[in-house]
């Protein structure tokens, strides 16, 4: 039996550099449930720890697999690489990615790979993952284990959890927990409620990942899991939150039965926070703090555009309540590589106006995206490396230079506005709160941004060499406005359910 397995998640990107830094709960959720097959499972996140502890671990510890996490494109070189380096170190050891974007580009990382990764598990990977060590230890063929992909072969696909909750994210195998935080909410740590979304905006892929599919767990195993965490805060990262009141206020009863007090950051749409106003209300009550909002426009086109599926008095209602009931938001909007300076300043013009957190993304087509299907032909830079959302990867109207003076104004400004003198002033209590017990997370986040976004950097990522570039979508030339099937675009179907799990 394949004993011992390493699990890795990779580095971070620019976004995190600065805002924030999550465990990787995907991942915790695949060790759990290698653990409860018998496995012994180490993990390094490389967020906070380095490439020179994988190298340690696979010369000390010897493991039989290693397993790498992507759920960012902008990942996939780094993971290959590693691979190789797997391979290189440990000839016998096999290896296997899963994730959101490895399960979008599974063949294509394959190739690039060259043999240095053996499999690719596309979605949920607490279901394959055990299979897959068994077949590798017993030297079987993984080649028809549900969601499993082989060089060439895109092989059966994968089968959802009937219930996704019962591994609970094996926290107890991460280490230097302290570093993980959002904002002020420092340390942090990080929980699921929900999983999916059935919404279809078309710049998204969470949508696709889960065929619209939208699983709740269940109340009392939440309360479980979220009684379980150590950290005063927390991050439900569902992709949309509360949209079915009843479960909302479900594990609002949990969370009042077991007396939990914790500050909560959660991200949901601005119809449901209409629409279910007084879970909203109550999880104020219970420590809610932070929201994000995605806003994504700021105007009627460009929420059509998006296939957003809200109108702008819908947005404004929602923000009009979150203020309401003190609950501190973000938004964000996104970019469009066409805008010229004059749209850029409209947007600076507003973020100004409106008390929110406002944050700016660039338009980005991902695999599994419906935009990716009509918008790839068209990319200035098959890097995968550029596929974060803060760098401009289709022609930009104005000259690339000039595009990231911008969006880097922008997000100064932005920036000045939460981060000003000011707001450092009004922060200046939390600061101290946090240094007295040793986290210096947020802090240093307040001093970073200048080193962090600027205009030559941003230039100079496109002059890297591109050893693995991203491939483009095999149905040439799809037109705007023309919609994709499922078959083209899901990777799970709603319908593919495992019996067990
Ligand atoms: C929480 C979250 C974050 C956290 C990071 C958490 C972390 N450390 O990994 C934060 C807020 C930092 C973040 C930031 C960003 N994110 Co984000 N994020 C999410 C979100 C909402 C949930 C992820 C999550 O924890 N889900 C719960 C766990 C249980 O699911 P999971 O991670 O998918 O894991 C399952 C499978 O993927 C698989 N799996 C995962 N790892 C492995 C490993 C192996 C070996 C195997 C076999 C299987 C496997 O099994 C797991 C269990 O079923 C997703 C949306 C989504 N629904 O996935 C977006 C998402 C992943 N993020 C996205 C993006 C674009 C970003 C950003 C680039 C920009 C931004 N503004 O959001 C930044 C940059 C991140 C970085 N690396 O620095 C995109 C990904 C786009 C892409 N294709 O690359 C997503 C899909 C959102 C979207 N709407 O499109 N993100
Ligand atoms: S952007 Fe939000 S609402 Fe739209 S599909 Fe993605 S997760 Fe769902």
């Amino acid at each position: 039996m394949a004993s011992r397995v390493l699990l890795v998640h990779p580095s971070p990107l620019i976004f995190s550099e600065i805002f924030l830094r999550l465990e990787p709960l995907g991942v915790e959720c695949v060790a759990s449930a290698l653990e409860a097959a018998g496995y012994d499972v180490r993990l390094i996140d490389l967020q906070v720890l380095t490439a020179a502890d994988v190298r340690a671990t696979l010369k000390s510890w010897r493991p039989d697999a290693v397993g790498f996490s992507v759920n960012y494109l902008a990942n996939v070189p780094e993971v290959i690489d590693l691979a190789r380096e797997v391979k290189a170190t440990l000839p016998q050891a096999r290896v296997f990615v899963g994730g959101h974007s490895a399960s979008f580009v599974a063949l294509e990382m394959l190739a690039h790979a060259d043999g240095a990764i053996d499999c690719v598990i596309r979605g949920e990977g607490e279901g394959a993952s055990p299979k897959v060590l068994e077949a590798f230890a017993s030297g079987a063929s993984v080649q028809g284990i549900p969601g499993v992909v082989t060089p060439g072969d895109l092989g059966a696909p994968p089968l959802l959890l009937p219930n996704p909750e019962k591994h609970m994210p094996a926290r107890h195998l991460t280490s230097k927990r302290r570093k993980y935080f959002i904002g002020e909410l420092d340390p942090c740590a990080s929980i699921e409620f929900t999983r999916g979304c059935p919404w279809d905006c078309n710049f998204c892929s969470a949508w696709t990942f889960y065929g619209r599919s939208y699983r709740k767990f269940d109340a009392a195993a939440a309360g479980e899991d979220l009684a379980s965490i150590r950290e005063p805060n927390v991050f439900i990262v569902d992709d949309v939150a509360f949209i079915r009141p009843e479960h909302g206020m479900a594990i609002a009863d949990e969370v009042e039965r077991r007396g939990i007090q914790k500050r909560y950051y959660l991200e949901t749409r601005a119809d449901v926070l209409v629409r279910n106003r007084e879970v909203f209300e109550r999880w104020t009550r219970l420590g809610l703090r932070y929201m994000f909002v995605g806003v994504e426009a700021i105007d009627e086109d460009g929420l059509k555009r998006f296939r957003k599926r809200v109108v702008m008095s819908e947005n404004d209602h929602a923000l009009q309540i979150a203020r309401e009931l003190g609950i501190v938001v973000a938004i964000n909007i996104i970019a469009d590589p066409d805008w010229d300076e004059q749209r850029f300043e409209i947007v600076r013009q507003w973020a100004l106006e409106v008390p929110e957190i406002v944050n700016m993304t660039i338009s980005t087509p991902y695999p599994g995206t419906e935009i990716w299907l009509t918008d790839a032909r068209r990319f200035t830079s098959r890097d995968y490396r550029l596929f974060d959302v803060q760098h401009a990867v289709l022609p930009t109207r104005m000259p690339l230079r000039k595009f990231y003076g911008e969006f880097v104004k922008t997000q100064d400004v932005l920036n000045k506005k939460h981060l000003g003198w000011q707001a450092v002033y009004d922060v200046f209590g939390i600061t101290m709160r946090l240094l007295a017990r040793g986290q210096t997370n947020f802090l240093k986040m307040l001093w970073k941004f200048n080193d962090v976004y600027s205009v030559d950097r941003l230039m100079r990522d496109h002059e890297g060499v591109v050893k693995y570039p991203i491939g483009l979508p095999a149905v040439a030339h799809r037109q705007a406005g023309v919609r994709p099937s499922a078959d083209e675009l899901y990777i799970h179907h709603p319908t593919a359910i495992a019996a067990t799990a």
